[in-house]
C-alpha cells in the first residue's frame, strides 16, 4: 500500500463539489493506493465536515482532516490588486491559501493539490512519482497562452517575459515543498501580494508562477482536460505550445476533468454528465451555488406546451364556427 498526501482548499459552499471531486479520485484509484486527505479552510461547519467524512470512510481508500486557517487567506484579499472573478469563474480567499502549503504541511516533503471542481475519471497516482527534481512545482502547461496573450498582458513585462512560455495553470499542482522551504520562496510570495504593480488576475496561478520564476515542471495536459478544447482546436487560426495530438489525446484520454470555466452546477459544459451522475448516486442536495435552471428549463417547457395546445383549441374552434358560417350562408 502507499499513501499520497493530497490537499484541497475551499470554502463552506464548495462541499458538495469536493464531494463529487473526493468521491471520483478514491472510486478510480488504484488497489494500492491510499489517500491522505487534508481540506484547508476558513468555514466549513462541523456537519458538512462530516458529510465530506462519511463519503471518504465508504470509500476504505482514504482519510479525511480538516484544518481550519482561520482568516489566513482573508487577511491577503483585502488588497485591491486581486482579480476576485472573471468570465464565470468566481475567486474566494483559499485561492491564496493553497499557495502557501509549506506552512500547513510541515511534515511532508511533497504534496498534491487539487482543485475541486473536477472530476477523477482515471487514477492519477503517477502524478506523486514523477520526476520533481530541482523544481518549485510540477503544473499544467496552459495551453491557451499562445493563442490568447491577452490573458497574461496584466503581468508587468519582465514578468511577463520569464511565464509567458511556462505558464502554468491552477487545477492540479505537485509541490515540492522541501525546495520551497529551502529557497525561502514563501517570502517570495508574501511580497508578491503584497505588491500592488503587480495585479493577480489570476491569484493562485500568478501567485507560484511569479514566484517560482519559471522553475517549474510540466504535468501531462490530460490532467487537466478542458471541456472547452474541442471548440479551441476547431478555430482555424488557433496555436498552442503542444502539438494537436497532445490537444486531442487530452479530449479523449482525460484523466481529470477540470470545469475551469463553467461549472456543471451552474452552466453546462461538456462532460457534465459523469459529474451529475456522481451528485446523483451520492444523494447530494442542491444548495445556493446551484442555478435552478433544470427546474426553470422544465417549468419553461410546460408554460410552452399549455399555449401550444390553447392555439389549437383556438384554431380548431374557429375552423368550426367559419364552416357553420360558410353552410349557414349557403342555405
Ligand atoms: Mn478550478
Amino acid at each position: 500500500m502507499k499513501t499520497i498526501p493530497i490537499f484541497f482548499s475551499f470554502n463552506n459552499d464548495y462541499v458538495e463539489p469536493a464531494a463529487v471531486a473526493f468521491f471520483s479520485l478514491l472510486n478510480k484509484a488504484k488497489k494500492d493506493i491510499y489517500y491522505d486527505m487534508y481540506v484547508l479552510h476558513p468555514d466549513i461547519t462541523e456537519p458538512r465536515q462530516n458529510l465530506l467524512k462519511e463519503i471518504i470512510n465508504k470509500c476504505e481508500n482514504g482519510r479525511l482532516t480538516f484544518i481550519n486557517v482561520g482568516n489566513f487567506g482573508e487577511k491577503f484579499w483585502k488588497n485591491d490588486n486581486f482579480s476576485k472573478g472573471s468570465s464565470g469563474s468566481k475567486f474566494t480567499s483559499d485561492t491564496i491559501v493553497r499557495c502557501f502549503a509549506t506552512k500547513f504541511f510541515p511534515q511532508f516533503d511533497k504534496i498534491i493539490y487539487s482543485d475541486v471542481d473536477i472530476v477523477v475519471v482515471d487514477d492519477i497516482s503517477p502524478l506523486f512519482d514523477m520526476d520533481i527534481g530541482e523544481h518549485y512545482i510540477l503544473g499544467v502547461r496552459s495551453p491557451f497562452m499562445k493563442y490568447l496573450p491577452e490573458e497574461l498582458s496584466h503581468l508587468p513585462s519582465n514578468v511577463y517575459d520569464i511565464c509567458k512560455d511556462s505558464y502554468i495553470g491552477g487545477g492540479i499542482w505537485v509541490m515540492n515543498l522541501k525546495k520551497i522551504r529551502q529557497d525561502n520562496i514563501e517570502q517570495k510570495m508574501f511580497e508578491i501580494i503584497k505588491d500592488d504593480n503587480i495585479v493577480k488576475k489570476w491569484p493562485d496561478q500568478d501567485i507560484m508562477n511569479i514566484a517560482c520564476n519559471g522553475n517549474v515542471g510540466f504535468i501531462p495536459l490530460n490532467y487537466i482536460a478542458y471541456p472547452y478544447m474541442l471548440d479551441m482546436i476547431r478555430k482555424p487560426d488557433f496555436v498552442s505550445h503542444y502539438s494537436k495530438a497532445e490537444l486531442f489525446d487530452s479530449i479523449i484520454n482525460p484523466k481529470i476533468i477540470h470545469y475551469a470555466a463553467n461549472k456543471p452546477w451552474n452552466g453546462n459544459p461538456s462532460y457534465s454528465e459523469v459529474w451529475w451522475t456522481i451528485f446523483d448516486f451520492l444523494n447530494l442536495e442542491k444548495t445556493h451555488i446551484f442555478k435552478k435552471n433544470k427546474n426553470i428549463v422544465s417549468k419553461d417547457k410546460k408554460k410552452i406546451r399549455k399555449y401550444k395546445i390553447l392555439f389549437i383549441l383556438f384554431l380548431v374552434i374557429s375552423l368550426v364556427l367559419l364552416l357553420s358560417l360558410i353552410k349557414f350562408m349557403w342555405m
